[in-house]
């Protein structure tokens, strides 16, 4: 008789499957000379805008894709499009966060060689998205002034695993007495030498420093 057990480690294989498809969409976007751009963080904390932004201020330079996730519906989608910028809708249904391989997906009928720029906007949380690369040149992480002063401390892994951090909506710290050199010293104390840039996506403060700091 012949009998055999295999351990299957979901895990591994989930995560070998995914970071084997990323390593691909890196050729990709290197091949294109793209600078890609995963862009995380919770819900609400400012991502679509903050794309909207730097659309504003730089698809006149560069021609940019956005690729949105999100469980349903094509609102952030839209809203980068108003900018003049092409838009790619993937819904996720009920997974939290995008992977490698919804990527490829996405870009199955994209022409890259259009495109030196492209946005990934995550699905809206502070834990899924980082676990999964998605062949980005950078993965970024968003954080805000209204999430409370603790969301850095919770969630110490997607700070480790990101290559910088952006605190948003900075014009509102002093109307709710939010203390940001505390929020920066808690993202320190996980990565000291993250780069970390404080903005404003209403205002506009501080996005041509973050602008250099992404090499565009
Ligand atoms: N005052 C202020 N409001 C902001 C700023 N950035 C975003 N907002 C507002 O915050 C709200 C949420 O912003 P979104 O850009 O939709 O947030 P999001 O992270 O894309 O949210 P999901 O896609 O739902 O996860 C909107 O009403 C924005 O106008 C900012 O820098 N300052
Ligand atoms: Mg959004």
């Amino acid at each position: 008789m012949n009998e055999r057990t295999l351990r299957i480690d979901i895990k591994k294989d989930l995560f070998g499957a995914n970071e084997d498809a990323a390593a691909k969409n890196a050729v990709m976007f290197k091949e294109h000379g793209i600078t890609a751009i995963d862009i995380m963080g919770s819900v609400g904390t400012g991502k679509t805008q903050l794309i909207e932004s730097l659309c504003e201020r730089l698809s006149k330079s560069y021609p940019i894709l956005m690729i949105a996730g999100d469980l349903d519906t094509r609102i952030d989608a839209d809203r980068v499009g108003k900018h003049g910028v092409d838009t790619v809708q993937i819904n996720t249904e009920t997974a939290c966060h995008l992977d490698a391989r919804m990527i490829q997906v996405a870009l199955n009928d994209v022409n890259l060689s259009k495109y030196k720029v492209v946005f990934v906007e995550n699905v809206g949380n502070l834990i899924c998205p980082a676990g999964y690369s998605l062949g980005t040149s950078k993965k970024i992480v968003v954080v805000s002034v209204t999430e409370g002063p603790y969301m850095i401390r919770k969630h110490p892994l997607t700070i480790k695993r990101s290559d910088m951090v952006v605190i948003n909506k900075i014009d509102l710290a002093a109307i709710l007495d939010f203390d940001i050199d505390a929020l920066e010293h808690d993202i320190r104390e996980v990565d000291a030498l993250l780069p970390v840039f404080r903005v404003s996506s209403k205002t506009g403060e501080g996005l041509e420093e973050l602008i250099r700091g992404l090499g565009l």
